[in-house]
């Protein structure tokens, strides 16, 4: 018996927030996980402290030592997630080795899978193949493939937005991060649409995207048109613009983690849309990551990155103590779970994961 349009109980893929109980999700691996070649869209978004790093290591392995406390970091998340009675799902291993070319350009390595987030968009029961902006992640979904035909078999629908051409001229040669005062400015020339999908948050029938160094207009209004022919006057997408220097996503940023509870960066978020008048918004504790980690791929704002198993649970990275703390005070519980080596690598509980399956129906929280 149906529960509503679309809304059938044995739905594989049913996902409308953030935070709906959770019931399956995807993790991602560090097995053939390379240090990426240097390309033209880190310009934008990755830290000049690496730029030597990725230019002369770009092929290269991590260091193991590195990756073996991050694997054990990532098996902690796996064991509390299924101790919590969720489904863990996996991508296909594969290797990450050997050149990448296109009729346009080509890269000597491929990334990896530790952040399934990016590369894979699940609305409703769409999984969406985003049009990624860095050159090395171009095959990313295919580690996914095994999976996505799965869940496409048992009705989930399957698209790949249009596959980025990636040219020279999609990324701006001379670009330089904003300096403080300045008006935000990203790497990404309007081309073609590109975005990850860890540039767009979920909040039932209203999508928040942030322009960034992998998001352009270009891609925040495809998703709109798509969105709009295939399910008319169901969701409205939102476009954000944040004061982040190298802004890549917006799960450190801008995350509604449950009904009246908004998360916002306190420097990055200048001001909040209006629409959520009425919410409670706590600012991002100041994060306690020691700099002896090196954080490859991000800024420390890492203990933003949570993942909600559902509105009143939230995992959060041990050592975290003034989130600990802050989300405690909110009335969240906090599940604790070690994670500042795997934060090396591109992300937190939320880049590590991609939600599969929640329960609950698909509402307006505003
Ligand atoms: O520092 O906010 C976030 C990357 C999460 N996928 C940052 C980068």
């Amino acid at each position: 018996m149906s529960t509503g349009a679309g809304e059938r109980a044995d739905q594989a893929v049913r996902i409308h927030n953030e935070w709906d109980p959770l019931e399956e999700i995807v993790v991602g691996r560090l097995e053939g996980l390379l240090i990426p070649a240097w390309e033209p869209d880190m310009l934008g978004c990755m830290y000049e402290e690496y730029f030597d790093f990725y230019k002369s290591r770009g092929g290269g392995e991590w260091p193991a030592e590195e990756i073996r406390g991050a694997q054990r970091e990532l098996d902690e998340l796996i064991s509390i997630l299924e101790g919590e009675g969720i489904t863990v799902r996996r991508p296909d291993l594969r290797d990450y080795s050997g050149e990448l070319r296109t009729p346009h350009w080509s890269v000597p390595n491929e990334l990896g899978v530790a952040n399934p987030r990016d590369s894979l968009l699940v609305i409703g029961q769409d999984i969406i193949e985003t049009p990624m902006a860095w050159r090395g992640r171009y095959f990313e979904t295919f580690a996914f493939r095994s999976l996505i035909k799965e869940y496409y078999e048992r009705g989930a629908n399957w698209i790949s937005a249009p596959k980025p051409e990636l040219r020279d001229g999609l990324y701006k040669e001379s670009f330089t991060p904003a300096g403080p005062g300045e008006p935000p400015r990203f790497v990404l020339n309007e081309l073609e649409p590109v975005f990850d999908a860890a540039d767009a948050i979920k909040c039932g029938r209203d999508i928040f995207m942030g322009l960034s160094s992998t998001c352009n207009e270009a891609g925040i209004e495809w998703l709109r048109r798509y969105l709009d022919a295939t399910h008319p006057g169901t969701y409205q997408v939102h476009k954000l613009v944040f004061n982040d220097p190298h802004a890549m996503h917006i799960d450190a940023t801008f995350y509604p983690l449950a009904p009246g509870k908004l998360l916002v960066h306190p420097e990055r978020v200048t001001e909040i849309p209006r629409m959520f008048k009425g919410w409670d918004v706590l600012k991002t504790p100041e994060p306690c990551v020691p700099d002896s980690y090196p954080l490859y791929f991000s800024s420390k704002w890492m203990n933003a990155n949570v993942l909600m198993l559902d509105a009143s649970r939230v995992i959060v990275a041990a050592g975290e103590v003034n989130t600990i703390k802050a989300f405690k005070d909110w009335g969240l519980e906090v599940i604790e779970c070690p994670f500042w080596n795997f934060n090396n690598f591109g992300g937190s509980f939320h880049c590590a994961t991609l939600d599969i399956r929640r329960q609950g129906s698909l509402q307006s929280y505003f």
